[in-house]
């Protein structure tokens, strides 16, 4: 099992789409095992995002990620890393597949209503940013058993 870090972003809070993004996760099988509001400061927003302090886009970047409140959750599930990338889809909400939630909700790659980690390496380095480990919650979902071969 893999854990991940996702995050409905200033935009998607706004235009009320934090329960779409979690029934979306809900329904693919995915445990929801920490989730939190909350308003990042500019300190963990240029953390957060420290690969790419060096991009034309940090600034403005910065200023998005700080500009409301997001929803912060850490979802568990077989190749969740991956899984939920899937989910999210591409980037840019212009190429971004329909199905998938920047695919159906975006229209501008400023504004692409989903962060979610890219490797189990940044998951790591993610949930540690955003969750303290007495805020994630080990339990089993009662459809486990049908939702995994073994
Ligand atoms: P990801 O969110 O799909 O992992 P990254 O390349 O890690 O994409 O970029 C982080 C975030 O930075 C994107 O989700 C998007 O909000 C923003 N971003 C990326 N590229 C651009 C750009 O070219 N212009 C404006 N914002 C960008
Ligand atoms: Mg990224």
């Amino acid at each position: 099992m893999e854990r991940t870090f996702i995050m409905v972003k200033p935009d998607g809070v706004q235009r009320g789409l934090i329960g779409e993004v979690i029934r979306r996760l809900e329904q693919k099988g995915l445990k929801i095992v920490g989730i939190k509001t909350m308003w990042i400061q500019e300190e963990l927003a240029m953390e957060h995002y420290s690969e790419h302090a060096e991009k034309p886009f940090f600034r403005d970047l910065v200023d998005y990620i700080t500009s409301g409140p997001v929803v912060a959750m850490v979802a568990e599930g077989k190749e969740a890393v991956k899984v939920v990338r899937n989910i999210v889809g591409a980037t840019n909400p212009v190429e971004a597949a329909p199905g998938t939630i920047r695919g159906d909700f975006g229209m501008d790659i400023g504004r692409n209503v989903v962060h979610a980690s890219d490797s189990l390496k940044s998951a790591e380095r993610e949930i540690s940013l955003f969750f303290d480990a007495d805020e994630l919650i080990e339990y089993t979902r009662a459809d486990e058993e049908w939702l995994y071969e073994s």
